[in-house]
């Protein structure tokens, strides 16, 4: 690696004043040789070339074992990210009770029940079949079976889902013959996802998997065209700490109909009935482009990316959607919000911006945040040094157009892709081929995403599966201003001395989608970089020099 920076031109290195190729070999500097270069693959300093090439960067392939990543399971993200935060399905956790314990109300996806007249909500509870050593050894299916029965006694739900677990899949139970059997014995969907989370690298698998199963068992299930003219899908929007609500809020005042949201404040109806919407925004690209890709093969509808992070970006995608839909009275309508909610936006900007201009941030979050959340940045003055996914694939960080070149692994082998087709009756393609070649030609891009990388500045360092040892030795080597990632780094981040932005739960914070978002986001992030109070701590062994050791290998 010292070699090739060598031969670097110096220009090239904006940030810092630090050669990102010196950083890069110090990163690896401690690993085993093997280990070294496979993280090599994975830690690219970015270079975008006048026509939007960027670097090939390694992603989606197996953590090391020893090193402490960011990652979850699969069935994290089958679970707990995509099914999870939909309101009316029991969601049951075929498998030992830690599993369903630890993904319960851990994520802070909001709902509002009184948007569907049943007013039903089960996201409070927290279903699980409590294997035991019996079933390990004897089968679940039984008991699954029983678990099934109870909730419907107990909960009479629209829908049932089954999760399973990684003693599901080592001991072989059936999930989805239970499933086929119980849905005909009690008349209500009931599906299962086989999520067991040692499948595929992360929760990424997760998600795939959730897509493919809601695609099969419930889109579609539902053919009513409701009322509105402007009829739009939002994928991909959690409705962490509220984003959703006021994003929904946006499209209400500009008279846009949201026919679902996958899944933010969703329901089960929504779900069935969203292929009858016009248009799909995709807002986090790694957890739901599947469902999108589906849907316009089997129904017609096209989709566009959207990012409602950040107010630019939001009172951008706002006007993707009117000039898709083409109609004037839309178009006006939309610049009026813009123009009515940018004020106050511009103010909170205006007021925090003398103290966040030329701040430091690093961003190492998931597969979509870690790109969107540096908008919000940029509006603030501040800079981005370095970032990365914990589980995005190639097409998150250097665009779709890199698909057909990504090389397909055993891991990813693993997880199903369902074959498609379109629907004899129900088929019907929004807009033609000379329409869309004219919006084409606007600008609207269809289908695509071009990924963080050629957004950032060249010289950024671009880190995927980030472990904490590189952690530590990015804090050190750059003391960044702020640090975005979740729970399980910010200690660890804090006691360097470093304010951590949680971007995964907000850190009971939010809602930071939309205009209102961005102000709140604004003073949040003015408030942990213009406090020092974590720079004032000492640990015990900075302070008593006695407790501190050093190991003999050093
Ligand atoms: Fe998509 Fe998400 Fe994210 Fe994600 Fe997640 Fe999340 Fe995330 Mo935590 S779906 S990829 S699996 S935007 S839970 S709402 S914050 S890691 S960046």
């Amino acid at each position: 690696m010292a070699e090739a920076a060598k031969d670097k031109p110096t220009e090239e290195v904006k940030l810092d004043n630090r050669d990102p190729e010196k950083v890069k070999a110090k990163l690896l500097a401690k690993y085993p040789p093997k280990v070294a270069r496979k993280r090599a693959k994975q830690i690219v300093i970015n270079k975008v070339t006048p026509d939007g090439q960027v670097p090939v960067i390694g992603s989606n392939v197996r953590t090391v074992p020893g090193l402490i990543g960011q990652r979850g399971c699969c069935y994290a993200g089958c679970k707990g990210v995509v099914l999870g935060p939909t309101r009316d399905i029991i969601n049951i956790t075929h498998g030992p009770i830690g599993c369903g314990f630890y993904s319960w109300l851990t994520r802070r996806n909001q709902t509002n029940p009184e948007s569907t007249p049943d007013g039903h909500n089960f996201m409070t509870y927290c279903f699980s079949t409590d294997m035991q050593d019996e079933e390990i050894i004897f089968g679940g299916e039984k008991k699954l079976k029983q678990a099934i029965q109870e909730a419907y006694d107990n909960f009479k739900p629209k829908a049932i889902a089954v999760f399973a677990t990684c003693p599901v899949g080592l001991i072989g139970d059936d999930i989805h013959s239970v499933c086929r059997e119980m849905k005909e014995k009690l008349g209500i969907n009931v599906f299962g996802f086989s999520c067991e989370g040692y499948k595929g690298v992360s929760q990424s698998a997760g998600h795939h998997i959730a897509n493919n199963g809601i695609f099969k068992h419930v889109v579609g299930l539902d053919d009513t065209i409701g009322e509105g003219k402007y009829r739009i899908n939002l994928l991909g929007e959690y409705n962490i700490g509220g984003d959703a609500f006021e994003i929904e809020r946006l499209f209400e005042r500009c008279g846009i109909t949201l026919v679902s949201t996958y899944s933010g404040n969703s329901s089960i109806d929504a779900f069935a009935n969203s292929h009858t919407a016009d248009l799909n925004l995709i807002m986090c690209h790694r957890s739901i482009n599947y469902v999108a890709e589906m849907m316009e093969t089997k129904f017609g509808l096209p989709w566009i990316k959207v990012n409602f992070i950040g107010a630019e970006a939001t009172a951008k995608s706002l006007r993707k959607i009117a000039q898709y839909f083409g109609e004037k009275a839309l178009i006006d309508k939309v610049e009026a919000v813009i123009a009515e909610e940018m004020p106050a936006v511009k103010a909170a900007c205006a007021e925090v911006r003398p103290r966040t201009e030329g701040k430091r941030a690093m961003l190492f979050v998931g597969g979509s945040r870690a790109h969107h959340y540096q908008e919000l940045f940029k509006e603030m003055g501040m800079v981005t040094l370095s970032a990365g996914y914990e589980f995005g694939h190639r097409d998150d960080y250097e665009g779709r157009k890199v698909l057909p070149n990504i090389k397909v692994d055993a891991d990813s082998r693993n997880i199903e892709e369902i074959e498609v087709h379109p629907d004899p009756e129900r088929y019907r393609p929004r807009i033609d081929d000379a329409q869309k070649a004219k919006l084409e030609a606007k600008g609207l891009q269809f289908n695509d995403y071009d990924g963080m990388m050629s957004e950032m500045p060249d010289g950024s360092m671009i880190i995927d599966d980030l472990s904490q040892y590189e952690t530590d030795q990015l804090i050190k080597i750059f003391k960044p201003d702020l640090f975005c990632a979740g729970i399980k780094e910010k200690y660890a981040v804090q006691k360097h001395g470093i304010p951590l932005k949680q971007l995964h739960s907000y850190d009971y914070g939010g809602p930071y989608a939309g205009f209102k978002g961005a102000i709140n986001f604004y003073h949040e992030i003015d408030r942990m970089v213009s406090s020092r109070i974590w720079s004032y701590l000492r640990a015990p062994w900075q302070e008593s020099p006695e407790l501190s050791a050093t190991y003999a290998w050093e």
